[in-house]
């Protein structure tokens, strides 16, 4: 049998039940340093029984008191933040009906991809694009705002020996592991993609076969003036003719990263790359990500088809409304929000202050974990059963535990705390397994004997709409600060194997110690020089979120979402930098 990696990750790996990748395509036989050490790390900092305020305690005891809490206040002051810790259907979508029946507070699941995905369906209805079977028939590619050496190894690994392009803000690992790189000023990739789609229409190299309305795109693109746009990317002419003449004569796939959707003006900017492709005639000619096209039915897993939160928060503003005592429970799988909301150190003095009660479900001792009222531990992806979908490839796949259970499963979880409520909603209740044959459209019991399945692509057939144009771009104040991917870790995860390192900042001027702020906050943080870092960018990596004083570097970010997924802007502007 077979079992696949829940963590946040584009390649979905499958491996066999001795845990070795599955030797094929896409996965080729190998994984990542994270997947390798997943066995080793299965017995390091377990959450190992449960506990209330730090004391070990029992099962019973703390749903008394979860429920207890509960029963105190409004639905609309309990929350419930779980984000994709583990991928499973089972683990991450099914648990939330318990809340949804409830009528909590639910998250907007805005934090990572949101924005990006909404910006293409604006065009094309649907976001999916490229499959891991079309990228061996493109013999070059853009790699735009993704550090797919570290974040996608088994992308990088069908492109790696093709013509690459990259677009950055800075010379990331694969912008130097390209052919080329093209350097940025953030904020303006929107700018970029209005610069080429100009040269490919003055050089008539549009093919208008797909899109809906070529000439009032046409109109748009040419309100633009071609100083606004080399002044705004930092890109001379001449370099946006070679990008337009790449697409012309070379038609490469473009994959869009996740970063851009986290950025200013980020919406937009997807929202016109996405376009490019269709201009010149290209269909699936680009990659984002193709969950939301694989007929899976998120809204069912999570009862929403019976059930409505009370209110949905966007995950760029929990911080806030914590902090003005509009949220005042939490209740937290999969996800460690005092490393990844905005305005996380909100949470932590609320906790520290009793005005919020928090209750985390983590099969590890994350940050969150360590401070909250109640930490119960879950099993790992290796101890339980599950099924696991992808967001670039199509398999679904049945994940047979391959060692014992230690903790409560989130379905167990779910129930047990609904019958301390008095709850017997039969949409708490309805068999899991039936509820994924309803939700994916698969025969389970073939999918348990086979190990794993191939989904349907939807892919819809209109053409491509041209229409929203971005109105106001915004232009970018100061430094920015950049996040990106380590290879060595998954988000916060992986510390116990590879070690925590804190508020490292790499900047082209200061070394040393000194400060980040903004009008949010204010963090103590350790300067590296790297000289190849454009001025006034600086660049953290994503799994070392805490400062020097173990407080959250997201205490500096604010509420500022975008336009169309509501995705936090993290790669934020504004920070001053102060030297000790
Ligand atoms: N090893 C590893 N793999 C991961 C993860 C991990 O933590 N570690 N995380 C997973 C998750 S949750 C996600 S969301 C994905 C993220 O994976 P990616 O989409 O690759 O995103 P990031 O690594 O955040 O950043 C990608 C690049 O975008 C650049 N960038 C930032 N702002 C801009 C901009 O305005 N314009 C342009 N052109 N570039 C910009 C950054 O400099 C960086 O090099 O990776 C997943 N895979
Ligand atoms: N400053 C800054 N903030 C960011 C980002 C950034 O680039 N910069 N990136 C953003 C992005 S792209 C994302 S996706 C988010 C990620 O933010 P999070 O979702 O908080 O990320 P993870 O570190 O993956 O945390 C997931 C938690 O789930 C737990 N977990 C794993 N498996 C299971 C399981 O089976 N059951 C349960 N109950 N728990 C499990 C893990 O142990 C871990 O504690 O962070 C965002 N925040
Ligand atoms: S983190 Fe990504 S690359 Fe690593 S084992 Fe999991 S799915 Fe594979
Ligand atoms: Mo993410």
């Amino acid at each position: 049998m077979v079992h696949a990696c829940t963590r946040d990750c584009y390649d979905t790996c499958i491996f066999d039940d001795n845990h070795k990748p599955l030797d094929i395509f896409p996965f080729n036989g190998f994984t990542c340093s994270r997947g390798i050490a997943d066995l080793k790390r299965n017995s390091l900092n377990r959450i190992d029984n449960v506990y209330i305020e730090g004391k070990p305690s029992s099962i019973d005891k703390a749903l008394d008191l979860i429920a207890k809490e509960i029963r105190k206040r409004k639905k609309e002051e309990i929350i419930h933040v779980d984000y994709d810790g583990n991928q499973g259907l089972l683990t991450w979508y099914f648990p939330a009906r318990l809340w949804n029946v409830l009528g909590a507070a639910s998250i907007d699941y805005s934090i990572c991809s949101s924005e990006g995905h909404e910006a293409i369906k604006l065009h094309y209805r649907n976001s999916i694009g490229a499959l891991p079977e079309d990228f061996p028939k493109y013999d070059s590619f853009i790699i735009w705002g993704s550090e797919l050496v570290f974040s996608f190894i088994h992308g990088w690994n069908l492109i790696k020996d093709k013509y690459k392009v990259t677009i950055d803000v800075r010379v990331s690992e694969t912008a130097k592991r390209s052919d080329k790189y093209y350097i940025v000023k953030p904020g303006s990739d929107a700018y970029l993609a209005i610069g080429i789609m100009k040269r490919l229409f003055e050089r008539n190299w549009v093919d208008l076969s797909l899109v809906d309305n070529p000439e009032e795109l046409r109109e748009y693109i040419f309100s633009f003036e071609d100083e606004e746009i080399e002044e705004a990317t930092g890109l001379d002419s001449s370099k946006i003719n070679e990008l337009a003449e790449m697409y012309h004569y070379r038609r490469p796939l473009t994959i869009i990263g996740f970063a851009l959707g986290r950025s200013i003006n980020g919406g937009d900017a997807i929202s016109l790359i996405s376009l490019i492709p269709a201009l010149i005639g290209m269909k699936k000619g680009f990659f984002y990500a193709n969950s939301h096209g694989l007929g899976i039915d998120f809204r069912y897993l999570r009862g929403l088809h019976k059930h409505s939160p009370s209110r949905i928060v966007g995950m760029a503003e929990v911080g806030k409304e914590v902090e003005e005592g509009k949220i005042t429970f939490m209740f937290v799988w999969n996800s460690n929000p005092l490393h990844s909301l905005p305005m996380s150190d909100r949470i932590y003095e609320a906790v520290k202050e009793g005005r919020l009660f928090l209750v985390v479900h983590d099969p590890y001792w994350s940050e969150t974990a360590k401070i909250a009222n109640v930490a119960l531990p879950a099993p790992t992806y290796l101890e339980k059963e599950d099924v696991v979908y992808s967001y670039w490839h199509n398999y679904l796949v049945y994940n047979k535990p391959m060692l014992p259970k230690r903790g409560l499963t989130e379905v167990e979880l779910m129930r047990m705390l609904a019958v301390k409520l008095e709850i017997t909603d039969d949409v708490v209740f309805e068999d899991e397994w039936l509820a994924i044959g309803k939700a994916t459209g698969v025969n389970v019991t073939e999918l348990k004997t086979k190990g794993f399945v191939k989904l349907l692509p939807r892919y819809p057939e209109d053409k491509v709409r041209v229409k929203p144009f971005p109105d106001k771009l915004k232009k970018p104040n100061g430094n920015i600060i950049v996040f990106s991917s380590h290879p060595n870790y998954t988000n916060s995860q992986f510390k116990e194997i590879y070690g925590d390192r804190k508020g490292i900042v790499y900047n082209s001027e200061f070394e040393g110690i000194g400060y980040l702020s903004t009008k949010y906050g204010k963090v103590r943080v350790m300067f590296k020089r790297d000289a190849s870092l454009p001025r006034g960018i600086l660049f953290v990596h994503k799994s070392f979120l805490f400062d020097l004083d173990g407080k959250p570097i997201n205490s500096i970010l604010g509420f500022g979402k975008g336009k169309y997924g509501n995705t936090p802007i993290i790669n934020t502007d504004s920070v001053e930098t102060i030297k000790a």
